[in-house]
């Protein structure tokens, strides 16, 4: 057998006593230059250079601004070593999904605009506000999920749909979106034929996945997706023949400098990587991928219609894989104390094992009718989520897999107003919360009030409790009260939801 001599275990002893490189602190600046050194007084300008020269214990600072990026981060820290990226003190750096429109703006129609641009938006904003695509029956700007309004089907089958008071307007072309049936799911579906005499709109291809989801009487929906639909502040169309984007801006002045669009893909992406920290980036337009990741942090991020997907096949979703927010698979990773709002699916959706979600506020998501939940771990096993809040889910609230925590977490409804029931589709509190059958419920709160909370409040103006993780202060906590360094600290504040 071969030994080791002397002095080969001398050397080996040595090795861990050996110096690791110095952390290098980089920073990155919309106004920046990725020709600079990446210092404090001369930053980067783009997160993803910036990422690219980060090792193991190395911090990337941002300042704020929007960044229009991807960005994917290809190396991992390690545990005693991590990778930081975070916003500088005080400023707000936002990742940006959606894309700037620069064309030149004419005139169509009254203040109702258009430019060229090339592909299919799923979103289009101005001013950073999320618009709608052009529809019936018109809606406010996406905020509020129980201000979105649609009508009740007057009746319908596998192949089409009646409502008498359709608007005066040849649908042919357009699309209807429908919570078919007993209202599970929503269905997309192209508009082959508009019989004015009758009201019947004639869908491109059935709806008969299943006999319970074939379209009735009192299915709510919404038609979408043709210029003649154009006619109210806020919103926006595309023309795939002449390649042309149309916009009605939400204060009907010109659209110049003010419009992006884009496919709400991937702004940041830990997929597959390590001990990688990011603090206080925030997000529009674009989700976070940390798909097979490893004690991954994600703190005080506030991502904002991360999701949308315009046209699907309702059930046919299931069981497909899909994307939350902020999107988790792999274990031992955290998202805590921030909020998603205005997804399209899911604000948070775990998978893996042992990933935990806490101190955040999911708002107003499931805007796309597809009823993943607000927070959905159904795939997750050993899940925690600890004090969140939900506010104003379109179908489910929370739903839990094996094994799993929810602590002091709040579900919260919309109001049981005819409105909101009519945009509910199954009732007020129905499917709210779903177990599976292993699930192990752990939960109760401080105050020994049942863990699920479901309140016919009208409105929550605040999220949650401000809540520092390092110093577990509440309320206006600062980094200089927690005693930490400026880098190394948490970012202290959450933001008012309207
Ligand atoms: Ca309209």
């Amino acid at each position: 057998m071969r030994t080791l001599s002397r002095w080969s275990i001398a050397i080996l002893a040595l090795v861990p006593l050996a110096p690791l490189a110095p952390a290098t602190t980089y920073y990155v600046s919309p106004s920046g230059s990725d020709a600079a050194s990446g210092t404090q007084s001369a930053p980067f300008a783009t997160v993803q250079f910036g990422v690219g020269k980060l090792n193991p214990g190395d911090v990337l600072i941002l300042y704020g601004g929007d960044y229009h990026e991807a960005v994917t981060v290809n190396r991992s820290g390690t545990t005693a070593a991590p990778i930081l990226i975070q916003a500088a003190l005080g400023e707000t750096p936002v990742l940006v999904g959606s894309r700037p429109v620069t064309g030149t703006w004419t005139i169509q129609a009254g203040s109702i605009y258009r430019t060229a641009w090339s592909t299919q938006p799923v979103q289009v904003f101005c001013d950073g506000r999320l618009l709608n695509e052009a529809r019936w029956p018109n809606s406010p700007l996406p905020d509020d999920l129980s201000a979105q309004a649609c009508a009740l089907t007057d009746d319908g089958s596998t192949n089409d749909m009646v409502y008498a008071n359709l608007p005066a307007v040849d649908l042919t072309g357009a699309w209807v979106q429908i919570m078919a049936g007993e209202a599970w799911v929503g269905y997309s579906r192209q508009i082959v034929a508009h019989d004015h005499a009758t009201g019947r709109l004639t869908f491109a291809s059935p709806i008969n996945q299943t006999s319970v989801l074939v379209p009735r009487r009192n299915n709510r929906f919404f038609v979408f997706g043709k210029l003649e639909l154009l006619d109210a502040p806020g919103e926006w169309w595309w023309d795939p023949v002449g390649q042309q984007l149309y916009v009605w801006t939400p204060d009907g002045a010109p659209p110049a400098n003010r419009v992006e669009a884009g496919a709400a893909d991937s702004v940041l992406s830990l997929s597959g990587r390590s001990h990688v920290t990011v603090m206080g980036l925030d997000a529009r337009g674009g989700w976070f991928n940390l798909q097979d990741s490893t004690a991954c942090v994600v703190n005080g991020c506030h991502l904002v219609a991360p999701t949308w997907i315009r046209t699907f096949d309702g059930w046919a979703l299931y069981p497909t894989p899909y994307l939350g927010g902020i999107d988790v698979s792999g274990s031992g990773n955290v998202v805590q104390g921030g909020s998603v709002r205005l997804a399209g699916r899911s604000g948070v959706h775990l998978e893996g094992s042992d990933n935990t979600v806490r101190r955040m506020t999911i708002a107003d998501c499931g805007w796309n009718w597809t009823n993943n939940a607000a927070i959905d771990t159904v795939r997750c096993i050993r899940a925690t989520v600890e004090n969140c809040t939900i506010l104003r889910a379109s179908g489910t609230g929370l739903t839990m897999g094996p094994a799993s925590r929810f602590l002091r977490t709040w579900s919260i409804r919309p109001p049981s107003t005819s409105r909101i029931a009519a945009t509910s589709g199954r009732g007020p509190w129905t499917g709210w919360v779903r177990k599976s059958p292993t699930t192990r419920f752990t939960a109760t709160t401080a105050a020994g009030a049942p863990a699920f909370i479901w309140m016919r409040a009208p409105r929550i103006s605040t999220c949650t409790t401000t809540t520092c993780t390092t110093c577990s202060g509440t309320g206006s906590t600062s980094p200089a009260r927690c005693g930490l360094s400026t880098t190394r600290s948490w970012r202290c504040s959450t933001r008012a939801l309207g």
